[in-house]
């Protein structure tokens, strides 16, 4: 990365400054805790204590997606590698973690270039320039913008063959399937006809694996998820007494989803920003969605949107998924 992308570029849909972590939308917020059924965006998990919280779980024997996910890719990287073909530019929607972008730097035909698009600038400048350092012949260009909405790729030195956008981790999980084939859509887009996509997608499951991975043994899960009460209390002065709340993960099996909740263990009243929020005995906030799918009903999913389905790859148990669709 040579001096003039030291930054992310910045992008219409982004907010205006970098932050650490997404920062905390008060009208989001509140609209969310006011609403019928209470609910945050998960995207809130991510404060640093959030993230570490996150590192920890991906290391959980209960939590299969991260290491499955990894030993898809690790396993089918060389044919992929043929399928992307040379000089393809590597647009990640999210910046996570650098091990999964390596492996495909590391297998992918002189690739021309890798471009993270997140809305956390902090870890965007930090793996990019670790990336950028490590791999000299990619042009390292990180975009600052909210990925949800259509937004501008930056110019390369090296013109690329293709895009290949590149979604891991099952994070569309988070996303309702209406959102989902939305999110798709922008996707199709941003790789242009000729352009494909890689992204790991969690599936359907004896409920009891999915219980287990998001109802860990050791209470990591539920730290993770009460963490956004603390997150709250200190970033937007609410007053929730943390302990009387308790982590619920639910997988509804019609809906294919798992369910975070933080729920109230009495009746009370939590005072934030002015605004005094309700709470029946049990009543819950919902904090996530994670969708699981059949490959089937992603497929079905991925060719509405615009994509057509080239290579799926799973691991030997089923657990999880890896696609790669061509845009058209
Ligand atoms: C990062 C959204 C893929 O849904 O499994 C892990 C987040 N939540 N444990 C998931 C999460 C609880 C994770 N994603």
């Amino acid at each position: 990365m040579d001096g003039q992308n030291a930054q992310p570029l910045a992008n219409g849909h982004g907010p205006d400054a970098p932050q650490d972590g997404v920062a905390l939308d008060l009208v989001e917020v509140l609209a969310g805790l006011m609403a019928p059924q209470k609910h945050l965006s998960p995207k809130y998990f991510y404060d640093q204590r959030g993230s570490e919280l996150f590192d920890q779980i991906c290391g959980l024997d209960e939590y299969y997606p991260t290491r499955t996910e990894l030993a898809v890719m690790r396993e089918h990287v060389d044919e992929l590698a043929e399928l992307v073909g040379p000089r393809a530019a590597v647009i990640e929607f999210g910046a996570g973690s650098n091990t999964k972008v390596r492996l495909l730097l590391d297998h992918l035909i002189e690739p021309a270039a890798y471009v993270p698009v997140d809305i956390s600038a902090d870890y965007l400048v930090q793996q990019a320039e670790e990336l950028a350092s490590d791999y000299p012949n990619v042009h390292v260009q990180p975009v600052f913008a909210d990925f949800t909405q259509p937004f501008a790729l930056p110019e390369h030195p090296v013109m690329p063959d293709r895009n290949l956008i590149f979604f891991p981790g099952s994070t569309i999980g988070n996303f309702t399937r209406a959102k989902a084939c939305e999110l798709l859509e922008v996707m199709a887009a941003e790789a242009k006809p000729g352009g494909a996509l890689l992204i790991g997608v969690d599936l359907r499951k004896d409920p009891d694996v999915l219980h287990a991975a998001y109802n860990d043994s050791l209470g990591i899960t539920a730290e993770f998820n009460l963490n956004v009460l603390t997150r709250l209390n200190r970033e937007l002065g609410a007053n929730f007494d943390v302990d009387l709340f308790q982590h619920r993960a639910v997988y509804d099996e019609a809906k294919g989803r798992i369910e975070m909740r933080l729920m109230s263990t009495q009746r009370q009243a939590v005072a934030i920003a002015g605004a005094e929020i309700p709470f029946d005995e049990n009543e819950y906030i919902i904090t996530e969605y994670s969708h699981k799918y059949s490959i089937d009903e992603f497929h079905a999913l991925a060719r509405r949107a615009g994509f057509e389905p080239a290579r799926s790859w799973i691991d030997d148990d089923g657990l999880f998924s890896v696609h790669y669709m061509s845009a058209h």
